[in-house]
């Protein structure tokens, strides 16, 4: 699936909330996987117009839309609450009869966001400041998070971070075949099977209880975290659906596959991909100074450049599934985007395999481990 378009019945949705002024326009919005995001224009009588965030939220990847915007209205008024009267967290637009989330004609579901503004998101890391940043935002998340009530949140993915979950999900596509790609993909398959052992490392300790479940992001892209505009400062964490249980390294991993990292995820070059050592110490430098530093253990602090290989692993091991299975869960630009993907993570992977001694010397003394 590629960018859609604003569909004609996007005014009847509009009109469900109680907007004040005129509505200008919608555009197709921002560089994410999932869902379909419109940015949204209304003139209030002021120079700027006023803007808001319309998702259609892809129903066939969450499957339970109710159970997660659940979750995602009471992280938000979490959030908030916890950043006080300036707060420029995610705030959701209520329709007039108060609901979060509503239903087209065509069974599409749809939310609206307040827009942050004066704040924008990079899909690549430019410098350390960034990197730091985004460390810290997603730290501060997960420690505001710490005391979330009302029990545990709704897994709206089932099984997202389990790897060996993922690894059969993978080796059932090669199997199957359903879309006549394997043949074509030998040398990928390969690697994927050379590294399964690696699938069980971090389930291993959480079912001996040497790291804990917490309520996690569990997709900290760095295009999930805005920066002030100004002061390059982070002011939100966005891209709230799979907030949920799963492990401080999940997170950490997430954002060393994405924000240590020395191109795009889609670079068809594969081996433009490697582990940038700078960024992948300030990421340390900048979780660990966050509030959650300092309830991190020692084996969750000695895990964190596995975590940052096992959570690129999946993710190419993710990639190669949709491709053997003809790209049906990612949004693709061209037929091979996928294949490319996949090979610039399983080039990260061995990148972080190649830097281990260097990773492990970081985290000696960064993290004391
Ligand atoms: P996806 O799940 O498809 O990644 P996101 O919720 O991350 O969707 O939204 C896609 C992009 O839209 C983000 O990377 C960000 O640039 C932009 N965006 C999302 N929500 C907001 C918001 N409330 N204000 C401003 N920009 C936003
Ligand atoms: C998706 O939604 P987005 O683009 O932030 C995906 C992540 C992957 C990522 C790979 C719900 O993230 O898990 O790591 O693409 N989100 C979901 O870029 O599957
Ligand atoms: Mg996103």
């Amino acid at each position: 699936m590629s960018s859609t378009p604003v569909p004609a019945h996007f005014p009847d949705i509009l009109r469900q909330y109680p907007l004040a002024g005129r509505y200008v326009s919608a555009a197709p919005y921002g560089s994410g996987h999932i869902n379909d995001t419109f940015v949204v224009h209304f003139d209030e009588g002021r120079p700027a117009p006023k803007r808001y965030i319309a998702q259609r939220i892809n129903h066939n990847i969450f499957k339970n839309v109710p159970a997660l915007m659940a979750n995602v209205q009471r992280v938000t008024a979490h959030l908030v609450a916890r950043t006080g009267p300036d707060s420029r967290a995610l705030a959701l637009a209520l329709t007039q009869d108060g609901r979060a989330v509503i239903r087209d004609e065509f069974g599409g579901w749809w939310r609206l966001y307040h827009f942050v503004e004066g704040a924008h998101t990079v899909d690549r890391v430019t410098n350390e400041a960034e990197a730091r940043e985004a460390a810290v935002a997603f730290g501060n998340f997960q420690a505001q998070l710490a005391d979330l009530p009302g029990g545990r949140l709704e897994e709206t993915i089932p099984n997202f971070h389990h790897t060996r979950s993922r690894f059969e999900n993978f080796r059932r596509a090669v199997t199957e075949d359903s879309a006549g790609r394997a043949k074509e993909v030998q040398s990928e398959i390969a690697f994927a099977f050379s590294r399964e052992a690696d699938a069980d490392v971090l389930l291993a300790l959480l079912a001996k209880g040497e790291v804990s479940e917490r309520v996690t992001h569990n997709d900290t892209k760095i295009n999930n975290v805005m920066l002030d505009d100004a002061t390059h400062r982070s002011v939100a964490v966005i891209d709230l659906d799979t907030v949920m249980p799963g492990l401080p390294l999940y997170d950490f991993g997430e954002m060393m596959r994405t924000s240590a990292s020395s191109t795009a995820e889609d670079d068809p070059q594969a081996d433009n991909m490697r582990l940038e050592l700078p960024y992948f110490r300030v990421l340390v430098e900048g979780y660990l100074a966050s509030a959650v530093g300092g309830v991190l253990n020692a084996t969750e602090r000695a895990h964190l450049g596995f975590a940052g290989k096992l959570m690129t692993y999946e993710n190419g091991l993710r990639f190669l599934t949709d491709y053997l299975q003809g790209d049906t869960y990612y949004k693709i630009k061209h037929p091979r985007h996928n294949l490319d993907r996949c090979r610039t993570q399983f080039a990260l992977v061995r990148s972080i395999e190649a830097q281990q001694d260097a990773i492990r010397r970081i985290l000696e003394e960064v993290a004391g481990v």
